[in-house]
């Protein structure tokens, strides 16, 4: 039976929530129990359960207005929330309650879960960053409403035809959403394009077109029901539906032009920005969120405290990475324009409310938008940032800054057509900019953020993620938990660095046995998934490594399927030697113009196809792509991890959320010293982990000062052996030439250095062999790292944002 970890402490009694649901059933849904659908009890459970959540979030509500709390207000693109249904269950202690009402009626709750459509809101780590964020918020009993899109389709299904990433629209709305709430009377008009007018000393914007925006809200539980948040997603609607003289006059799909702009605004999260107008519709994707959004804070922040001048001792914005970075500029609007404020004193205002985070060195994913389409779209957002940038170019001219520097400084980048940087703009236009791990923050502040790190060199700071052990511990390993409070009783479900007692049993056999039993029951869980989506067959026996996250090629899915091929040709050659079995699981999508990282998919599904069908291998290797990799399939698949896979070429991966949730989950890491991945080695201690490759700093030296990847291929036989049986067509008979430009990549110019880490890794693949045929050991190690990364809760993490940037309690 499903139990929580908490007791219930708010939750009626079974019989009693089970009358609930029945009368929901009658009058919200109009059935009585003999006509009900499964569909029509999960809306009805989650009708009943959402009932005991109001009661909490007005409560909540009220307690901030009366205390007159500073907020939190976390704007960001995505939020990749996944289910809500386990994790209101958990966090308000009714999951037995639940689990016995449902049963009373012969419903299977773990049944009734599987109807929830994951929220398909975001697309990685940064979403999900955002979503871990929101639930800790909660459960710090810190006042938050989290500010985005309610996309209609959102991220992508990914389908995979003959080995090939397919694109389908997730339809995750299609039969409701029982969980969010119509703030109808909660929308802004949000303009776009015409005209700045100067009146008197008055500016005005007269914005060419305009929308509406309208809040829609879902309330996000703290852990044990304390309080509970928003999210609030915007949707967009013309301001007249239809253009009836228009439509009278024939033109019938022309009268609802203004119906499809709109709609356009919040259907999928990135559309394709590779044409002018993906790259517009992107943009206005954005300002239309952050417009929204900053308008309903200020709006909320004059209500109550009617001096714009306070604004930022009651509301903290914090700018998940660039995407709203906007914000700068629409704030800066409001203050001048609505509120009469001089600039200096709306900049001041701006700083002190604004921070912001980077998630990514990459210098294409900086964001930055050709001028005239900034221009054209937001005269009067424009008009603000050449303000603003003349204040900041005289501030770096007085403080001696050269030439080179002034225009790497500049919020308009004049090397090419001309654009408008909107890392620089948060920059600039934040008190607080923080990386997302240590490694990350040193090199924000060496390489991309340099010249504006000389000039406010306060200004950059860490803030290492972390991840919410509710979900991703409690919820998705509830057998794990069951042992760890066994062993070392409650206290780590409120302080998960309480795990750390965890370390004086480590070497305990018993308890190795049980978390051990724990594991192989949570693989037979996920084997018994795949056997039945995927026909494949899987042994829980073997060791399961897992690599599960976006397709990118500095994340070197590519490395470590090189290796699984090499691992194919030595247990051919050798079968005779004691080979560990293994189970190779990916998982994860690619952006939809990504060439070669789609192109690694198919290699993965190529080689898992020949593999898999090789009586030569005697089933001692298997290799599955998982499809649709989401939050839900991580939700099993971690649980059932023995390895997990941070490869990042080094210097390239921020910092890694996956990284933490297997480890939590008693994965061994094999990684480079790269993100979080050198964090959790300190903590869990060199014996626990297995660390190869190239450094950071290597990595630097050998770009900068030339490396030849064909020298390293011809001296590494193991290596040369893979790279020519990919690129000849062994896996790929259909298509002999399919992966010849990927290979002839590595041995070119092997930007990601595949070729010069692959010795390393190889090696470190085998010392994981040798490791687990010492199980006790292997056990041993798994309870250490468990133990150990309690401090990468995002509570933790949520504090020290709370303390250092937003100045919340
Ligand atoms: C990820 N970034 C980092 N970006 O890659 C990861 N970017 O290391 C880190 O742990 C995580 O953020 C949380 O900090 C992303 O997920 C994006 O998804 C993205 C999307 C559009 C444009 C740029």
């Amino acid at each position: 039976m499903a139990t929580d970890p908490v007791s219930p402490i708010l939750a009626p009694g079974p019989s009693e929530f089970d009358a609930h649901i029945v009368r929901v059933l009658r009058h919200r849904i109009g059935k009585n129990e003999r006509a009900a659908k499964m569909h029509d009890w999960y809306n009805a459970s989650i009708y009943a359960l959402r009932d005991a959540i109001i009661d909490r979030w007005i409560e909540s509500t009220h307690r901030t207005y009366e205390s007159g709390a500073k907020r939190v207000y976390y704007l960001s693109m995505e939020f990749l929330i996944g289910r809500l249904l386990r994790d209101a269950l958990s966090n308000m202690g009714m999951t037995r309650e639940m689990d016995e009402a449902l049963r009373a009626h012969g419903l299977d709750l773990a049944e009734i879960e599987e109807l929830e459509p994951d929220a398909a809101l975001g697309n990685g780590g940064l979403g999900r960053l955002a979503a871990c964020f929101m639930e800790s918020l909660a459960t710090l009993d810190i006042p938050a409403y989290g500010y985005g899109i309610r996309y209609v389709n959102g991220m992508f299904r990914q389908r995979i035809k003959d080995g090939w990433q397919v694109e389908l629209p997730e339809t995750w709305l299609a039969h409701g959403n029982p969980w969010e709430f119509d703030r109808m009377e909660c929308s802004y008009r949000i303009g776009f394009g015409g005209e700045v007018l100067a009146r008197d000393d008055d500016v005005v914007w007269k914005p060419a077109e305009e929308v509406e925006a309208s809040a829609v809200d879902t309330p996000v539980v703290g852990w044990r029901g304390k309080r509970v948040n928003t999210l609030r997603l915007w949707t967009a609607s013309p301001l007249d539906p239809i253009r009836l003289d228009a439509f009278n006059a024939g033109d019938h799909f022309g009268a609802l032009e203004e119906q499809v702009r709109a709609d356009s605004l919040v259907r999928v999260l990135y559309p394709a920005d590779g044409t002018p107008a993906g790259q517009e519709l992107r943009l206005r994707q954005e300002y239309f969120f952050t417009a929204a959004s900053i308008q309903d804070i200020v709006r909320r922040h004059v209500q109550y405290a009617d001096d714009i001048r306070t604004l930022p001792d009651k509301a903290a914005i914090q700018l998940n990475d660039t995407h709203p970075s906007v914000a700068v500029a629409e704030l800066m609007r409001l203050f001048i324009d609505e509120h009469g404020l001089e600039l200096n004193e709306a900049w001041e205002l701006c700083k002190k409310t604004v921070s912001y985070t980077n998630h990514t060195l990459l210098p294409e994913a900086l964001e930055s938008w050709p001028l005239p389409l900034f221009e054209r779209l937001l005269p009067r957002h424009m008009q603000i940032i050449y303000a603003i940038n003349s204040r900041i170019l005289r501030e770096a001219r007085k403080a001696g800054c050269d030439d080179a520097r002034i225009s790497a400084i500049s919020l308009i980048d004049e090397s090419g057509e001309r654009r408008v940087r909107m890392a620089n703009l948060a920059f600039v236009g934040a008190h607080s900019v923080n990386g997302v791990a240590a490694l990350h923050t040193e090199l924000m502040k060496k390489t991309v953020f340099a010249d504006l790190h000389h000039l406010y060199p306060q200004r950059i700071n860490n803030k290492t993620n972390g991840v919410t052990p509710r979900r991703w511990l409690h919820q998705c390993n509830p057998g794990l938990t069951r042992v760890i409070r066994e062993a070392i009783g409650d206290a780590f479900l409120d302080d998960a660095e309480k795990l750390a007692d965890l370390n004086a049993l480590a070497d305990d056999g018993a308890l190795g046995e049980r978390v051990a039993e724990v594991k192989r029951a949570n693989k037979v869980a996920l084997a018994d998934h795949i056997k039945q989506t995927m026909n494949i067959r899987l042994d829980p026996d073997a060791l399961f490594d897992v690599q599960i996250k976006r397709i990118h090629e500095y994340k070197r899915q590519l490395l470590n399927l090189i290796e699984t091929v090499a691992l194919y040709d030595q247990i051919r050659s050798h079968p005779e030697r004691d080979w560990v079995p293994r189970v190779k699981i990916f998982g994860g999508k690619a952006a939809p113009t990504y060439h070669n990282a789609k192109l690694v998919i198919k290699l993965a599904n190529d080689i898992a196809r020949r593999v898999n069908s090789d009586p030569s291998v005697g089933g001692l290797l298997k290799v599955v792509f998982v499809p649709n990799y989401n939050v839900s399939l991580a939700e099993r698949i971690i649980p059932a991890a023995d390895l997990s896979e941070q490869i990042s070429t080094a210097g390239m991966e921020a910092s890694g959320t996956g990284n933490m949730k297997l480890a939590l989950n008693g994965a061994l890491t094999i990684g480079t010293l790269d993100g979080a991945n050198i964090e959790i080695r300190d903590r869990v201690g060199d014996e626990n982990i297995v660390i190869f490759g190239l450094t950071a700093e290597q990595v630097a030296e050998k770009r900068a000062n030339g490396y030849d990847p064909r020298e390293v291929v011809e001296s590494s036989l193991e290596l040369g052996q893979a790279l020519s049986a990919i690129a000849s067509g062994v896996f790929s008979p259909d298509d002999p030439n399919r992966y010849a430009e990927l290979i002839g990549g590595i041995h070119d110019h092997d930007w990601f250095m595949c070729a010069a880490d692959f010795d390393s890794y190889a090696a470190a693949q085998r010392a994981v062999d040798t490791r687990w045929e010492d199980q006790a050991g292997w056990r041993a190690a798994a309870i250490r790292n468990i133990a150990n990364v309690g401090w990468f809760s995002s509570d933790r993490t949520i504090a020290e944002y709370a303390r250092d940037i937003w100045n919340v309690r």
